[in-house]
């Protein structure tokens, strides 16, 4: 792909911006940079692509810029209906996500992840177990580090693991990663979404690119993935915690089997120190991704049971009068919220925060039985009250720390306090990252 030369347009100056745009720049390309915000906002953007031949459009969007590039690179925080990015297209020009244009420039077998849940989990599993075989390994995507910073710098790997969301997928037309796996699918991202098909359709986007050739890692547990297995051209390798399979990955008792060709390894789950069925289904996905790709199975069993969970998902804070505190502020939508509630029991829960659009009703079944009392914050409190305020004790707190100071006085030893949203944190915090540590610094407070 030729890029000296050529008038590109990047929209968005966040991560994904600065990075397409220091790569294109570089490259010799002709780069127009556009955000809605304007330059006293991005100042640190700004100060990372200086001495850079760039022209910025700030502050606004100005549709001459759409219409007149040769080619567009979007950011996935832009959504895909934006009118200007339309009447682009309708223009001809050509529009393509960071990933595809990063996937255009990468030769190095890629393992590419997605799934609503579990998504960076697994691919840092899968990225700890190809450096445990040997490979020189890059990780990056929607976890982090955006794709095209590895093109960028030229190091020669030999193996990607790329997390991917709904929004990456927007605008893919190559993307072909050699294994792409999708963990699971339950409503999210309905604020961005006209329906539940339309993220789903996204998501799939990641198998488009694939040949015969190629893997698709798949949940056979989950009908809503399963359904699709089907329709990919790849090669479909299912992973399963409930069946054995011919051909697959799956539990039998207590040892996790890989079967593939005639092949067989087997892990022994004793020893992980990843707990929650959930985190085996995230295991089973990276070892079948590491596996096809030629990871060692002693080394991998060693990497898995070296693996510790990741901040922010089902952490243990401390316990204070016989009641332990769990921080889950990384579930920001219902699915993960119902893998919180199935590991715990005499639950005092503090959820909500920026509604996402989608419904609370799969929870009901899960507060009715182990819900003793439910504390609401944020925007969505009106919402979750009305849907599930009904089945168990419901109260609402202003800020986090009255949450957790409630969640207090009225919890009983033995149970457990757990911070596990169902919403993103926006409307009351910069991240889910500041969400976790002012619960953190709440439960500190707390008089044992
Ligand atoms: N903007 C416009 N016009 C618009 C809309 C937005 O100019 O109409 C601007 C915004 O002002 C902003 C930029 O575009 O400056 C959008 O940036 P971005 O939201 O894409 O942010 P990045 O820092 O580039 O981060 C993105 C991912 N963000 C989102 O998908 C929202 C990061 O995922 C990812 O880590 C990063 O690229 C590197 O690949 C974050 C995320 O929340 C963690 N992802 C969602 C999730 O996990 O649920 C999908
Ligand atoms: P993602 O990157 O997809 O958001 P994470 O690994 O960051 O996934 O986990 C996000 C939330 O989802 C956490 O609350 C975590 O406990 C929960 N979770 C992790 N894996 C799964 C899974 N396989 N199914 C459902 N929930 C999960």
């Amino acid at each position: 792909m030729e890029l000296a030369g050529k008038k590109i347009l990047v929209v968005g100056l966040a991560r994904t911006g600065v990075a397409c745009a220091r790569f294109l720049a570089r490259s010799g390309a002709m780069v127009t940079v556009t955000d809605m915000r304007d330059a006293a906002a991005l100042e640190p953007q700004l100060a990372e692509l200086s001495g850079l031949e760039i022209r910025y459009v700030l502050g606004r969007h100005e549709e001459v810029d759409f219409t007149l590039a040769e080619l567009i690179v979007v950011s996935p925080g832009v959504p895909q209906e934006h009118p200007l990015l339309l009447a682009a297209r309708g223009a001809g020009v050509e529009v393509v996500s960071e990933i595809e244009l990063a996937s255009r420039f990468i030769s190095s077998p890629m393992v590419a992840i997605t799934g609503t849940n579990g998504k960076t989990t697994t691919t840092t599993i899968a990225g700890e177990l190809f450096r445990a075989s040997g490979f020189a390994t890059y990780v990056g995507g929607n976890i982090g580090d955006p794709l095209i910073e590895l093109v960028e710098s030229g190091e020669k790997v030999d193996r990607v693991v790329v997390e991917i969301s709904s929004f990456q997928m927007e605008w893919v037309e190559c993307f072909r990663p050699m294994v792409a796996a999708l963990l699971n699918l339950s409503e999210d991202h309905l604020d961005r979404y006209a329906t539940f098909q339309d993220y789903i359709d996204s998501k799939l986007r990641i198998f488009s690119g694939q040949t015969e050739e190629d893997f698709a890692v798949l949940n056979a547990d989950d009908p809503m993935v399963w359904q699709h297995a089907s329709t990919l051209r790849a090669r479909v390798f299912p992973f399963s915690r409930k069946m054995e399979l011919g051909e697959g990955i799956f539990c039998l008792g207590d040892v996790i089997v890989f079967r593939h060709d005639g092949v067989e390894a087997e892990f022994p789950v004793e020893g992980f120190r990843l707990k929650g069925v959930h985190n085996l289904e995230n295991i089973m996905a990276a070892l079948a991704c590491g596996l096809l790709l030629g990871c060692r199975p002693g080394e991998s069993l060693a990497a898995v049971r070296g693996f510790e969970s990741l901040h922010h998902r089902m952490e243990f804070v401390r316990s204070v009068g016989g009641v332990g505190y769990y921080e889950d502020s990384k579930a920001t939508n219902v699915g993960s919220v119902v893998k919180a509630l199935e590991s715990f029991r005499d639950i005092t829960l503090i959820a909500g925060g920026k509604d996402k659009g989608g419904s609370y009703a799969p929870l009901e079944p899960l507060v009715r039985e182990r819900v003793r009392h439910l504390i609401l914050i944020g925007e969505a409190a009106e919402r979750m009250e009305a849907e599930l305020g009904s089945l168990t004790d419901t109260r609402r707190a202003a800020t986090m720390e009255d949450a957790v100071r409630l969640a207090a006085e009225i919890s009983a030893p033995g149970g457990t306090v757990l911070m596990s949203p169902a919403c993103s944190s926006f409307d009351m915090f910069r991240d889910y990252e500041e969400r976790a540590q002012r619960f953190i610094a709440a439960v500190m407070e707390l008089q044992g």
